[in-house]
């Protein structure tokens, strides 16, 4: 598919929205959703649809990065007042009722609305949220090559860790690696935490030293073409005791379960149900979190939400995390996190990365 094809694809999703609605336009404020619809990935736009047209309002910084990226949107180049020309070219379109997503800030809504005068507007976002839920190509091709960088760096990393680093050390020396390896940037704040920080969900890395036995969580991702990617491990450092070795396989259990439950026509809240269920049979699941995964695509956590009693059928195109935890206040924590795709007839793991590393 062209970028022709794939922006008209998607808005056909748009325009479909306005039918239902008995709507003639829709405005995007989100980069997301911006970039999403029509390409255009600068830090200022409002991109607005109606069943004909496209336009984009933008600044000075990004009009002619606008015209490379985007195709059939006219660009529309504001100075001072941009809720002006929004509200212009709204009304030169002849919109009369308007969808828009519900992310905008008061301090910019009241005085647009105000320009907007009589024109109807409706708020909605799951529903665009649902329409990303589901990958073209394109879309599960970036995301590999996210993962592709994540798990190329990561693998660099092993061998240079050693007991004594601190949890600081081995965040840098994997941003660093990820780095090399083509990531634009990090997804999310990357997470390590060693021993009892592990039971921190989301434990930032300080200047703790790695301690023989400790086990230590690492939870990263890296964006490549605007797409993020999302992993974990638990790494062992030197001798891990009985205990927490079995805490370790319980984790990997529910994900093995987790995984195999994957495939289209099945509900979010089944693959969430076969995780716990290994938890339940071993009366820790009060140990656990309370979701298992979450779709991945131009954001960090997206649809298909895997939680408790979501009843989201899985088809094929969604891309989403398998990562069950168990964390122990106190004493330890243990996660691990694969990127699964949804496929016509069953599921594709798209990480490789092992999941039992050894370290020293
Ligand atoms: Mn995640």
């Amino acid at each position: 598919m062209d970028k022709r094809e794939t922006f008209a694809k998607r808005l056909a999703g748009v325009r479909q929205y306005m039918t239902e609605h008995d709507l003639d336009g829709a405005m995007f404020t989100s980069y997301e959703n911006r970039r999403y619809y029509c390409g255009f990935t600068g830090s200022n736009g409002c991109l607005i649809v109606t069943p004909e047209k496209v336009s984009l309002v933008t600044d000075k910084r990004y009009t002619e990065q606008a015209r490379q990226q985007t195709v059939d949107c006219e660009i529309h180049e504001h100075a001072a007042n941009r809720l002006s020309l929004v509200a212009e070219v709204v009304h030169s379109m002849g919109i009369t009722a308007m969808v828009m997503e519900s992310c905008m800030t008061l301090e910019e809504f009241i005085p647009l609305k105000e320009k907007l005068g009589n024109i109807r507007l409706v708020f909605e976002q799951e529903y665009f949220l649902e329409q990303r839920m589901v990958k073209d190509e394109e879309e599960i091709g970036h995301i590999r090559d996210a993962i592709r960088c994540a798990e190329a760096g990561f693998d660099k990393l092993i061998p240079r860790l050693k007991i004594g680093m601190t949890e600081k050390d081995v965040a840098d020396e994997l941003h660093y690696l990820v780095s090399k390896e083509g990531a634009e940037a990090m997804s999310f704040g990357t997470i390590v935490g060693s021993g009892a920080r592990g039971a921190l969900a989301h434990a930032f890395p300080t200047e703790k030293k790695i301690e023989d036995g400790d086990m230590v969580v690492v939870d990263f991702g890296v964006m490549k073409d605007g797409y993020c990617s999302d992993m974990t491990r638990t790494l062992l450092f030197g001798n891990v005791s009985k205990e927490h070795m079995r805490i370790f396989s319980l984790v990997q259990e529910s994900q093995d379960k987790a995984i195999a439950a994957v495939r289209p026509g099945v509900l979010a809240r089944d693959v969430e149900d076969a995780h716990r269920a290994v938890y339940l049979r071993e009366g820790l699941d009060d140990y656990a979190l309370r979701g298992l995964g979450h779709g991945i695509g131009l954001q960090i956590h997206e649809c298909p939400r895997i939680v408790i009693g979501n009843e989201t059928v899985l088809k094929p195109g969604m891309i989403f995390t398998v990562e069950p935890g168990l964390y122990f206040p106190g004493d330890c924590g243990v996660r691990t996190e694969d990127d699964v795709l949804v496929t016509e007839d069953g599921v594709e793991n798209l990480s490789h990365t092992p999941h039992e590393i050894h370290i020293g």
